[in-house]
């Protein structure tokens, strides 16, 4: 837990000019897929996977992260919705905080219940800021966790709640749309998040194609995440892969 895998993450996001992360949910990307499409990320250029959901079906998450390790030589983060998807098998969690809402089980309930298992295996701890901005859709998140976005046009909230996390200690700020979000986060709120607050910005839901990706970037996202994307047919999912991972690596 030596911040080792932070520090890669965000040297390989300042190489690139941007981090491309993919994020694959155990439920949608079917088993005997797994390591094919976790292949054809890394090819494209992903820096980084995330494995992940708001809500799981499957009990046990194991042979997913085994799966993609076997071809995915990137670091692994569990995105959890849950203190119950702590895995030994990630190199680090992105310990998500939900400061955009006031459920103390978000904010703190399932924190306390995972921190025994993350201190027992080992995996690098990453605090991370979670705020979800409103995204046209009622997303799996939103739903899931019974919280209020923050307003597309507030700007201003999104900015305090990003610096309130940077004075609290937090590590990362992740601005999420949601999964399938029918509009992503607006390029005006990230560039008004990254002026304000000093922490690395991510950026995910609703990004579907380069040039939404691209504008992100050019709003100060230091990583781009993708989810749905990598449940496209196999033989498109590399070149959709690439374009985006060539979009967000604005240095090469
Ligand atoms: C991760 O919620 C995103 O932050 C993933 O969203 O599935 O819409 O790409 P998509």
């Amino acid at each position: 837990m030596n911040g080792s895998v932070l520090a890669g993450l965000l040297d390989t996001a300042a190489r690139r000019g941007a981090a491309y992360w993919v994020l694959l949910d155990p439920d949608r990307v079917p088993a005997a897929e797994l390591e094919e499409r976790a292949a054809l990320c890394v090819e494209a250029g992903a820096d980084a996977i995330l494995i992940g959901t708001s809500l799981t079906l499957l009990f046990d998450h194991s042979a997913v992260y085994q799966a993609v390790r076997r071809r995915a030589p990137v670091p692994l983060l569990t995105f959890p919705g849950t203190g119950s998807h702590v895995s030994p098998l990630a190199d680090a969690i992105l310990f998500l905080s939900m400061v955009s809402s006031r459920n103390p089980e978000l904010l703190i309930g399932e924190h306390v219940r995972a921190a025994p298992r993350l201190k027992q295996c080992g995996v690098e701890v990453i605090p991370t800021a979670y705020l979800l901005i409103e995204s046209g859709t009622l997303t799996s998140v939103q739903y899931m966790s019974g919280s209020l976005p923050i307003p597309r046009a507030k700007s201003d909230i999104a900015m305090a709640h990003a610096l309130a996390a940077q004075f609290l200690g937090m590590k990362l700020v992740y601005l999420e749309a949601g999964s399938g979000a029918r509009e992503p986060v607006p390029d005006a709120m990230i560039s008004d998040v990254c002026a304000y607050c000093s922490l690395p910005v991510i950026v995910g839901g609703g990004i579907r194609d380069a040039a939404v990706a691209r504008a992100k970037v050019a709003a100060g996202a230091r990583c781009v995440v993708t989810g749905n994307l990598v449940e496209e047919p196999l033989r498109e999912l590399g070149p959709r892969l690439r374009d985006l991972a060539a979009a967000v690596h604005v240095s090469g």
